[in-house]
């Protein structure tokens, strides 16, 4: 382009140069001048103000690019005009209206300006500056350049505060390096929300220390009988800390009152009859429930919610409560609200799969969507609700027939199908102003590695990303696969174990 043009980013087209960007999310709005930045080894990062959260993430910024680009890329406090060829990243004065998470970036040949009022829209601008460096940037060796980013300015926020996937850590456990792989790309496509779903039949994931034996007895195994295992709690504030170093909040679930086998199998106390559980390595579902009449019961919940709380920065505890088929309704509908007060008391919001609006809830609860009928009862009573529709949003479902992993009772879930949707019309009676944001849970009876995750994952969760962060209008599949293809090389640069769907024209 030699003069200065405004796109309208679905203009980056098939017949685009693949020197033109390809953005995941889309930003809001990108004009782009023709010309680069080029970073080089005397490349400096400023930050200003100097406080810890802006260096935190001019540090993040030189760690991701020192590797594949062998600089130095020192990160100092900005004093003064930043000098030609450094990258400034800045939280002072600037347009409130951008938002929690907004940034507005502006690449000169002569500097990149990085600004945003809150750290947060930092650290997703700076995702934005590593997607528009040469894929070959993601490598963990050393590569050739030259590193050039296209001039020109975004001004780009999300459309949703939400913007989750789920990782089941029960049917199959993954330890603590597993998740922070995880987290680390997670951040590359602006997701904010990692719920980790720590207890269900097969498995208890998290030390409890006045309950010690959920994780030693209940966490000792997983779907298909392997050894299973737990995060001490000394691991579970490190992964914590982790995510909130990508500025992303790591939601706690203690499935109950069903999917409660290994809590069952841990404590006889917890079951109506007084009589342990065997484990259980299957996958069938909806056949245990913690005993309702027992005050036991209760002083149980109270015990594990305020452990975990104590450990939780983010505002929120989500207490599962789905398919509790072995629990008589009225006493699920008691249940619920009784917890939903304990979650309350130590200072978190109840979230919980969309059964839970049965209940009577508290302004504060969240509902989150799978399959939709008892969402709208939630809309009803007036609560935010999180959509994570099971035949678009599960990460799970196989791609198609031939899908090596995943289950098929929400039906096969291409990356197409799983981009062409949008949270606001998939249900009826629920529209933009009831939800939150949207999450991609990825359930995992069938996965075992990381191998298996990223598979499951890439490439449908940043279709995910997109509907959750950039603007409805403009959405469009023949344009997006393409900018999709275009993260291919990217993808493989960071190792990801990715489905090359026949859908997308890879590069
Ligand atoms: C339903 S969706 C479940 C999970 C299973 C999943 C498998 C939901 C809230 N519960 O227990 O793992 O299906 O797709």
């Amino acid at each position: 382009m030699s003069s200065s043009a405004t796109e309208t980013v679905p203009s980056v087209s098939k017949t685009a140069p693949t020197s033109t960007i390809a953005l995941i999310p889309r930003p809001v709005s990108v004009t782009l001048t023709g010309e680069t930045f080029t970073l080089t080894a005397d490349t400096q990062i400023l930050v200003e103000p100097e406080g810890p959260e802006c260096r935190a993430v001019g540090e993040y910024l030189a760690e991701r690019l020192r590797p594949a680009t062998s600089y130095p890329l020192p990160v100092q406090a900005a004093t003064g005009a930043p000098p030609p060829g450094s990258i400034y990243l800045t939280t002072s004065g600037r347009d409130p209206a951008l938002g929690e998470e907004g940034y507005e970036l502006t690449v000169t040949p002569q500097a990149v300006v990085l600004s945003a009022p809150r750290p947060a829209g930092l650290f997703w601008g700076v995702q934005t500056l590593r997607q528009l460096l040469p894929p070959a940037v993601e490598s963990p060796t050393t590569q050739a350049g030259p590193w050039t980013i296209p001039a020109g300015s975004i001004r780009d926020w999300p459309r949703f505060p939400w913007r989750g996937m789920m990782l089941d850590v029960s049917r199959h456990f993954f330890g603590p390096e597993e998740v922070r792989r995880l987290i680390d790309l997670l951040a590359l496509y602006k997701i904010n929300r990692l719920h980790l779903h720590l207890s269900d039949d097969q498995g208890w994931r998290i030390e409890i220390r006045s309950w010690p034996n959920l994780a030693l007895h209940g966490g000792s195994t997983q779907v298909g009988g392997g050894p299973g295992g737990y995060y001490t709690q000394e691991e579970y504030a490190a992964l914590v800390a982790y995510a909130q170093s990508r500025h992303i909040v790591i939601v706690p679930e203690i499935d109950m009152p069903g999917h409660t086998n290994a809590a069952l199998a841990s404590y006889p106390e917890l079951n109506c009859d007084g009589v342990a559980r065997p484990l259980y390595t299957g996958t069938e579902v909806g056949f245990s429930s913690l005993c309702l009449e027992k005050e036991v019961t209760y002083r149980f919940v109270d015990d594990v919610v305020g452990e975990i709380a104590a450990l939780t920065p983010g505002p929120y505890f989500h207490i599962g409560g789905d398919e509790a088929m072995a629990t008589p309704l009225p006493h699920y509908i008691a249940f619920v609200e009784r917890v939903q007060r304990i979650v309350q008391s130590h200072g978190k919001q109840m979230v919980g799969w969309e059964e839970i609006a049965q209940a009577s809830l508290l302004p504060t609860s969240v509902a989150q969507v799978w399959h939709g009928g008892m969402g709208r009862e939630a809309v009803r009573q007036g609560n935010p609700v999180i959509m994570s529709p099971a035949f678009k949003a599960y990460l799970d479902m196989k791609y198609t027939p031939d899908t090596p992993l995943g289950l098929h009772w929400a039906g096969y879930i291409e990356v197409r199908d799983a981009y062409e949707w949008d949270p606001a019309t998939v249900a009826e009676g629920i529209g933009e102003e009831h939800i939150l944001g949207v999450e991609a849970p990825l359930w995992t009876e069938t996965v075992q590695t990381m191998a298996d995750i990223e598979w499951m994952t890439f490439p449908r969760l940043m279709g995910y990303a997109e509907i959750g962060w950039s603007p409805a209008p403009g959405r469009d599949w023949e344009e997006y696969r393409v900018r999709l293809g275009r993260h291919g090389p990217r993808l493989e640069a960071l190792g990801v174990n990715f489905y090359r769907s026949p859908q997308v024209p890879w590069e």
